[in-house]
């Protein structure tokens, strides 16, 4: 069976990356996988945070999960934390994966930063986390932005160390091609990899200190419409094909902007706003932006007027994760040796 697996940290405010480079690809993945969607909130304390903050932006995150179109009959959706099964087959993966491996993780190298030795070792060890929350669901596809891949990388090497290092036991207990399987990353659709508005060579984050670094998926139309005018670009006029966007990463990136809300090709646009000014493309990108994002925006606030909605939602979910994740724990228990 091919099944779906993926999650996003409530450490802020969903933004414009989140939605193109994963979300929008999850909703669809929901027509052809078994889809497991999760709030991590555990990855998210890998960075200290304010505690009432942090269970306001879990349900925030899980509004905006449903908001975009998960739909929760069809797919699991959970909070990480609810599930005690992540942190256990996390503590297995942290006796499988090798220091060497850790330290080559260019997001914990750039989250550090210069002072590493007071990182919590909590934040280091985030990938192995991460592998534990998709292998306990042994997904085959994880639906992710670019910036992941290098984790996702690791999750193949915890499998496949995992597998061989339990080889004998992993054919008794009848799995003969390995216990965990090998997890593709599925890095696609129209923007794997959207920028900050204020430097086009930084991708948008939740964490940027500059709010007009990226659009929020709660913005109203006016804040929309002002960070997309002030958006950084050059001053050259909008070229008519793509190779002309070359070197250009801020005009670039508000192009890849406008062809994935408006579901139409990079040179389909450029074609339509080729030549122009930069202004006249600018009014088209908020007015499209608001027209996509105000729905959106509105079911957010309508879901979040009734929060014990959402908790049932990630009540629900987690009971229905709960299944699947203990009988990967009890096969893994018995593959590693622990006593049941
Ligand atoms: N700029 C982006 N473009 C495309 N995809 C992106 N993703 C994040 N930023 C972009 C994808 O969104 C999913 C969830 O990410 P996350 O919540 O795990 O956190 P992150 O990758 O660390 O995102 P942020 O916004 O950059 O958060 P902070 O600032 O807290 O680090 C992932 O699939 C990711 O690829």
């Amino acid at each position: 069976a091919q099944r779906v697996f993926s999650g996003m940290q409530p450490t802020g405010n969903l933004h414009l990356g989140n939605y193109l480079g994963a979300l929008v690809n999850w909703v669809k993945m929901q027509d052809t996988h078994d889809c497991v969607y999760c709030v991590v909130d555990m990855h998210a304390i890998t960075m200290w945070q304010d505690p009432a903050a942090l269970k306001s932006a879990i349900r925030e995150v899980t509004a905006a999960y449903l908001a975009a179109g998960l739909d929760p009959k069809k797919s699991i959706v959970f909070n990480q934390s609810k599930v005690a099964e992540h942190a256990e087959l996390a503590w297995v993966f942290n006796c499988v994966a090798r220091l060497g491996w850790l330290n080559r993780m260019t997001q914990f190298k750039e989250k550090a930063g210069k002072d590493r030795e007071n990182a919590s070792v909590g934040l280091y060890a985030y990938p192995c986390l991460m592998a534990a929350d998709i292998l306990l669901y042994r997904a085959t596809h994880v639906p992710v932005g670019e910036d992941q891949k290098q984790h996702l990388e690791l999750t193949r090497d915890v499998a496949q160390k995992f597998n061989n290092d339990f080889r004998p036991q992993i054919e008794a207990a009848g799995f003969a091609d390995g216990f965990f399987p090998m997890t593709e990353p599925v890095i696609q659709g129209p923007a794997t990899r959207v920028m900050s508005l204020r430097d086009g060579s930084k991708k948008m984050s939740k964490s940027d200190a500059s709010d007009y670094a990226r659009i929020n998926l709660t913005d109203d139309a006016d804040a929309i419409a002002q960070k997309v005018r002030k958006a950084k670009t050059d001053p050259e006029p909008l070229p008519s094909e793509p190779k002309g966007l070359e070197g250009r990463s801020e005009a670039e990136n508000l192009v890849g902007i406008y062809a994935a809300l408006s579901e139409r090709s990079v040179e389909a646009v450029l074609a339509e706003f080729g030549g122009g000014q930069f202004s006249t493309f600018k009014n088209a990108l908020a007015d499209l932006a608001v027209a996509k994002l105000a729905p959106l925006n509105a079911d957010m606030r309508r879901l979040l007027a009734d929060p014990g909605f959402v908790d049932g939602v990630l009540k629900d979910g987690a009971e229905r994760a709960r299944v699947i994740a203990a009988e990967t724990m009890n096969h893994v228990k018995d593959i590693v040796g622990l006593l049941r």
